[in-house]
C-alpha cells in the first residue's frame, strides 16, 4: 500500500463527492488499488442519499493512462478471472447515479474505458483519449470494443483501436465522445456546476432518465418508448413531481426529497 492515498475523496458541495485519483508518478494508472478503492466508493454511495452526483478526475498530466502495466507481467487469464478485475470496472458502468468525468491529460486504455463508463465527459483542451492496448498484444478490456463504436462510429474507433492512434479534445467533441470541451483549469469546476445543478434535481426522475439512457444502447426502439411512458407514468405518483409542479406554478426553486 503506498502512504499517499489513490484516491481522495471531498464534498465541494452538498450531495456531490468529488474524487480525485492520486498516482501522479504514474499517470494514474490503474492499479488493482486504486481500482478496488473507486469500486469500494461508489458502492458505498449507491444507496447514501447524502450522495446525489459524484465527479471523476484525475491530474493534470492525466486522467488516467491505462491500467497499471507493471501489474500485467504476473497476470494470466486465471489471476484475470480471479481478480475480477472486471468487476472493479464494472462498479462503473453500474453506479446508479449521475457521473460526470472531468479529463484533463492522458486518458488512455482503461482510463478511456473508465471516462466512457461516466455518464458525461466534460474534457480539457489537453485531453487525449485512445484504446492503445493493441501495442501490447492485447485488447481493450473494460469497454473499448463496445462502447467506444457505439459513441464515435466504427471507423474512428477502428483508427483507435487498431491503430492505436488517440485523438484529442476538440476531435473526441466533433465525434460526440465528450459533452464539452473547457480550457485545462476549468475542466473540474465545470464537471462540478453540472453536478450542482443535477443535484438540485428531483433524484428518481434523475435516476431513472438515466436508467432509461443507458439502456437505450440494447433496447428496440418500441420496448424503450413503452419503458419510457411506464417509467414517467410512475413518476407521476412521486412526491417530487408533486413538488416540481407546484414550485412551477408558485414561481419557486423546487425542494426534492427523492421520495
Ligand atoms: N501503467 C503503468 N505505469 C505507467 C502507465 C501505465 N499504463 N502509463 C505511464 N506510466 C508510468 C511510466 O512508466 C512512467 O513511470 P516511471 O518510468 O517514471 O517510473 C510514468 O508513468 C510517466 O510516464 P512516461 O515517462 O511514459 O511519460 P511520457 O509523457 O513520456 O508518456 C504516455 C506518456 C501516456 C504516452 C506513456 O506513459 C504511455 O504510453 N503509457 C502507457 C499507455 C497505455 O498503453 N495504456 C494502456 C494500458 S493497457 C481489463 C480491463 C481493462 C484493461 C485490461 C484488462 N479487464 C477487465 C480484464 C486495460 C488495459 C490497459 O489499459
Amino acid at each position: 500500500m503506498s502512504e499517499e492515498p489513490v484516491i481522495r475523496i471531498t464534498e465541494p458541495a452538498p450531495f456531490v463527492r468529488l474524487v480525485t485519483m492520486n498516482r501522479p508518478g504514474a499517470l494514474n494508472a490503474l492499479s488493482g488499488e486504486l481500482l478496488g478503492a473507486l469500486a469500494q466508493a461508489l458502492d458505498g454511495w449507491r444507496h447514501d442519499e447524502a450522495v446525489r452526483a459524484v465527479v471523476l478526475t484525475g491530474g493534470e498530466r492525466a486522467f488516467a493512462a491505462g491500467a497499471d502495466i507493471k501489474e500485467f507481467p504476473l497476470q494470466t487469464p486465471a489471476t484475470q478471472i480471479l481478480e475480477e478485475r472486471a468487476a472493479l470496472f464494472d462498479a462503473i458502468g453500474r453506479f446508479p447515479k449521475p457521473l460526470i468525468a472531468a479529463v484533463n491529460g492522458y486518458a488512455l486504455g482503461g482510463g478511456c474505458e473508465v471516462a466512457m463508463a461516466c455518464d458525461i465527459i466534460i474534457a480539457g483542451e489537453t485531453a487525449r483519449f485512445g484504446q492503445p492496448e493493441v501495442n501490447l498484444g492485447i485488447i481493450p478490456g473494460a469497454g473499448g470494443t463496445q462502447r467506444l463504436p457505439r459513441t464515435v462510429g466504427k471507423s474512428l474507433a477502428m483508427l483507435m483501436c487498431l491503430a492505436a492512434e488517440p485523438i484529442d479534445a476538440k476531435r473526441a467533441l466533433s465525434a460526440g465522445l465528450v459533452a464539452e470541451v473547457t480550457p485545462k483549469e476549468l475542466t473540474v469546476e465545470r464537471a462540478l456546476a453540472i453536478a450542482k445543478a443535477i443535484v438540485a434535481r428531483p433524484p428518481l426522475a434523475v435516476r431513472v432518465a438515466k436508467d432509461l439512457i443507458l439502456r437505450s444502447y440494447d433496447t428496440p426502439l418500441d420496448a424503450g418508448l413503452k419503458l419510457e411512458r411506464r417509467s414517467n407514468a410512475a413518476l407521476f405518483g412521486t412526491e417530487d413531481k408533486q413538488e416540481g409542479v407546484a414550485a412551477f406554478i408558485e414561481k419557486r426553486p423546487g425542494n426534492f426529497k427523492g421520495r
